[in-house]
């Protein structure tokens, strides 16, 4: 059977891959991919006939802010090894992640792949922007001399169950789900950052996995693809539905001196929309609802 490696396998996109093709790897354990010597032997012992590059150092707006280098280095390396060690061992398909967040701050709406470099993106993510915007560089030029079918899918915001749940510099829905547990347990208030006013797209985690597999099959074009559900939804409305969701009756706190981020992304996903009509995309309130029922079944063996 023809195997594809899942880089990233036992994070928030990764461990949603579940059919026999894929193989997992996770670099926490099983494989630095920082390391170019050990990417190289992993991939020429294994030999799959694709990659789907889920690996990344990723992180909410504060980390972001906060460790900008180690966001900068780690991705770039990453993507760099992933990439050119794939090529060595004869990988004919991969995908690799991007995210909304690499298109310029000042740009016409909706975002769409051709925009890309317009400008450079907001400075809450700068470095890895930049890397994530290198990878489909080194797709693009890799595709231009080599033919291989190689290319990029740009997610909107990922959330659903598995993911990083630090408060501090976690993505905004894991970092409410968590904020809102232990305010509950404790009868105390929770403090959201920011006013709440900025929009931000969400997808299920099991949709991007179902939506990568179904482009592995289908896509051969080296456009990136967005994968996201077209609908905006600010992050106080976010938050009203998962304090509904927990139940949550104490006050919640809008705190305007945290950081805001961007104050808006919204994506062309028209592509996806015309090659799969029939694709059913998760409506926000029963994703949370798994999530956050996730969470608590495995409160406190998750990341956090
Ligand atoms: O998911 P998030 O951190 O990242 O969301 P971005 C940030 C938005 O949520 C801001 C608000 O408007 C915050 O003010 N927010 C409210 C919170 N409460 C919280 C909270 O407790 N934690 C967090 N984190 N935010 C990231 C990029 O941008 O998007 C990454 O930095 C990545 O590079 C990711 O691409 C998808 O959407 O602003």
């Amino acid at each position: 059977m023809n195997k594809i490696l899942v880089t990233g396998g036992s994070g928030l996109v990764g461990r949603c891959f579940t059919g026999s093709r894929f193989i997992k790897t996770d670099s926490r354990e099983s494989l630095n991919l920082l390391d170019k010597n050990e990417t190289s032997s992993f991939l020429n012992d294994l030999k799959p006939e694709g990659v789907i590059h889920c690996a990344a150092k990723v992180g909410g707006v504060k980390g972001n802010m906060d460790y900008p280098a180690e966001f900068t280095y780690q991705n770039l390396m990453m993507n760099t090894n992933v990439i050119e060690e794939a090529r060595l061992a004869g990988v004919k398909k991969l995908i690799s992640f991007a995210s909304t967040c690499v298109f310029p701050d000042a740009v016409e709406y909706p975002l769409s792949p051709d925009k890309i470099h317009l400008g450079p993106p907001h400075n809450s993510n700068y470095g890895y922007a930049y890397a994530k915007r290198m990878a489909d560089i080194q797709i693009q030029s890799y595709r231009q001399q080599y033919g291989l079918n190689y290319f990029s899918v740009i997610p909107c915001n990922i959330y659903g169950p598995g993911d990083n749940y630090d408060v501090v510099n976690g993505h905004v829905i894991p970092s409410l789900i968590h904020k809102f547990y232990m305010a509950k347990e404790k009868g105390e208030d929770v403090t959201i950052w920011g006013s709440g006013n900025p929009l931000r797209e969400f997808i299920f985690s099991e949709d991007v996995a179902k939506l990568t597999e179904l482009l592995y099959d289908n896509y051969t074009d080296g456009v990136p693809v967005i994968l996201s559900t077209g609908d905006e939804i600010s992050i106080k409305d976010v938050v009203l539905l998962i304090a509904e969701i927990f139940e949550f009756k104490n006050k919640i706190h809008f705190d305007t001196e945290k950081p805001e981020g961007q104050f808006r992304k919204p994506s062309d996903n028209s592509v996806i929309r015309n090659m799969f009509p029939d694709f059913k995309f998760t409506p926000i309130e029963e994703g949370l609802k798994k999530s956050i029922n996730w969470f608590i079944d495995n409160y406190p063996n998750l990341r956090k």
